[in-house]
This record gives C-alpha cells, structure tokens and sequence, in this order.
C-alpha cells in the first residue's frame, strides 16, 4: 500500500515530498462522476455499496492521490435519524422535517447503525480494491446541527444562533445526540476498514472563540474519547479554522485541516511535530494558467520542504466547475518533487 499519507499523520514521512489528496476530489469536477449522475441521483449514490466504491476510486484512477475518501455525505446521518434528506440541484441539502422545538431534540431517536450499514458494506467493498489509506468521515456537531435547526445550506446561521443563545441547553441536548450517533457511526466505518477519520467543521467559523470552545471544540473532544479505543488517527478541518487551529491542537488530534488564510510554515512554529498539517491551497487557483498553478503549488511544497508531517490539499473542496487538467497538473507539481530528490540523490 502507498501509504505516504499514513507516515504524514504519524509525524514520520521523509520520502522527499507530502501525500496529496484534495478534498471534494470525488465530486461534480469529475466527467466521470456527471456521466454517473446522469443515471443516479446523489442520494441514490450515497445508498448504493457499489456506486459508494466506484465513485470513491473515480479520482484514485484519474490522478493516483495518495489517500482515497469515502463517497458519502455529513448528512446521511440526518436520514438515518429520519428526519427525511433530499438534495436539490442548484440548491443542495434539503431537510424535510426540520428540528424546531426542544421536544424534537427530546424525540430524537437513539443511535441505530442498521440505519447506515450501506456505508459499512461500501468500505468494505473497498477495502480489497485500494491501493491507497481510505478516509472515513462524518460531520463535527455543531455543522451537523446547523443543518438539522436551519433546513438547509444558510450563510448566516440566524435560526441555530438564535436557539444556541436564547436556549442553550438544549442546543446541548441536541449536540450531544447528534455525538453520540456520530460516535456510533465512526465505529462502525473503522470496524468496516476506514485507515483514518476526517471531521469536518464547515461552520464553525461562524463562531466567537468562547462559543466555539463551548459549542463546537467541547463536543469534537467528546467524539475524539468515543473514539479513541480504535486508535484511529483523525484530522480535525473547521472552515476558518487557521483562527481555531491552537484550540484543536489542544484536542490533540493526529492532524488538523487549515484554510489559506494563515501561512502554514508560521503554523507549524505554533503545532509542533508530530501533529500532521494538512492544507491549505486557495481552491480557486485552479482556475489559474499551468504557471500560476504550478507557482502557487511550489510555494507551498517550497514553505514546507521537508516537515514529516505535512500534507498538502485545498483549504477547502474542489470547485465542481474547475477543469480535471489544472487537478492533475497540481498532482504532478507535488509528485515532481519526488522525482527531483530521487534523481538528485542517485
Ligand atoms: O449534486 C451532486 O452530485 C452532489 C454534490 C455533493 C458531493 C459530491 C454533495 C452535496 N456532497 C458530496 C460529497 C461529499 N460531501 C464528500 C465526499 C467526497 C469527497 O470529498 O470527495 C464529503 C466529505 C462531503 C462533506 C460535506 N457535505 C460537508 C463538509 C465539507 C464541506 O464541503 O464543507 C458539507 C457541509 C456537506 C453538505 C453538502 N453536501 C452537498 C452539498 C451541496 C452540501 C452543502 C455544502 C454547502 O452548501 O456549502
């Protein structure tokens, strides 16, 4: 197995360059992936064991990252929990029964993994194809519960701030269940075979740096405990979360996901080795010209050469409108460097 992103995670990779994988990189970008969503709908993909496999090695074959990511979304759980998901083109998650009330939260259902065994039965029908670490995943509670309480995707939050403010208690309450089904959920994707865990915060940056610690890193830590018989190593990624990136060091997590706002070498001064950084490109220049891209790859493999712990991807998913050709070139930027050392060392 390439396991060059496993060695990065335990702090101890010194072939010369960083694993790469992108996040987002099994998505719409991908011809392969539309002609797939021609004949399935997202969901009926999530559902599938088979599609679940497929669609995971779709960038695999396509460009040879260094780690596969489940196909799958942060809101299957929400299904499983039966509040009803649809996803609507140009407009995204749809929660039909949205929670409202503090008795919704009390009503919610205990944790029942038969609910989500097509997950478990699509890692392990990968397992036997990969030649690379898979990552599981789920969502961090507090993203998790944004979309529960709003419905949808919403820019501002108004509804779960106004709840997290006005009743905190049970915004508790329901952070806590949405952990422990999360809890639940990782277990069963590392018993199916995941190599490593990602948890994805993409609206904690809506947070002041108390609230988050309250609302977000509190249950993210819970997680982390739940899951931590397993040895699993995890990647904490908020969305803004070079702000938060010293808090979620604290949690001492195998790694921590960054956005372009910070300078990732300034942040490896802060986190120390062995914690693995992973990060932290502007998805958007993948919209540059090959000498730009191949600029603003270098840079980064130029700020970082050498770190045991790095692993290079975007501060964020791939864009579904970027082209396939500026995903490879960015690959090869980052493979190149290998091959720079191997023939300068021989
Ligand atoms: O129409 C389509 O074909 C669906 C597009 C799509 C895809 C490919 C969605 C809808 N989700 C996914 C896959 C997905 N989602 C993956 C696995 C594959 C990969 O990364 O390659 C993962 C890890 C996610 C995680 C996810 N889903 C997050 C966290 C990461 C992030 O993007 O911040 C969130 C917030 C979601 C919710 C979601 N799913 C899909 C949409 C459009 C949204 C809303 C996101 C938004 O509005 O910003």
């Amino acid at each position: 197995m390439d396991d060059l992103f496993l060695q990065a995670l335990q702090g101890c990779n010194v072939s010369g360059r960083p694993p790469v994988w992108l996040m987002r990189q099994a998505g719409r970008h991908l011809a392969s992936y539309r002609a797939l969503r021609k004949r399935y709908s997202f969901l009926q993909m999530c559902h599938e064991p088979e599609l679940i496999a497929q669609v995971t090695l779709l960038p695999i074959d396509a460009y040879q990252m260094d780690a596969a990511i489940l196909f799958s979304d942060i809101l299957v759980i929400a299904e499983a929990m039966g509040l009803g998901l649809r996803f609507e083109d140009q407009v995204g998650p749809l929660i039909e029964r949205p929670i409202t009330t503090r008795q919704d939260v009390e009503t919610l259902p205990l944790p029942d993994m038969t609910k989500l065994h097509f997950v478990a039965q699509g890692i392990q029908q990968l397992k036997s194809q990969l030649q690379v670490p898979l990552i599981g995943f789920c969502g961090a509670p507090f993203t998790v519960a944004s979309y529960l309480i709003e419905g949808k995707t919403s820019r501002d939050l108004k509804k779960t701030k106004r709840w997290m403010f006005q009743d905190p208690d049970s915004f508790h309450a329901l952070l806590k269940v949405i952990a422990d089904w999360s809890i639940a959920y990782l277990l069963m994707q590392v018993k199916a075979g995941v190599n490593a865990i990602q948890l994805f915060d993409s609206w904690a940056n809506s947070l002041a740096h108390h609230q988050f610690r309250e609302f977000s890193l509190a249950y993210l830590n819970y997680l982390l405990a739940g899951i931590k018989q397993t040895h699993i190593p995890v990647i904490l990624f908020c969305r803004g979360s070079s702000v938060f990136a010293p808090q979620l060091a604290e949690l001492r997590p195998h790694g921590i996901g960054l956005d372009w706002n910070c300078q990732m070498a300034q942040m490896r001064r802060l986190i120390p080795c062995p914690t693995a950084l992973q990060g932290n490109l502007d998805p958007d220049i993948l919209y540059s010209p090959p000498s730009r891209l191949e600029a603003e790859v270098q840079r980064l493999l130029d700020d970082m050469k050498g770190d045991p712990a790095f692993i290079l991807n975007l501060g964020h998913g791939v864009a579904p409108d970027v082209s396939e050709e500026a995903v490879r070139r960015l690959v090869e930027c980052v493979k190149r460097n290998e091959r720079c050392l191997v023939t300068s060392s021989s």
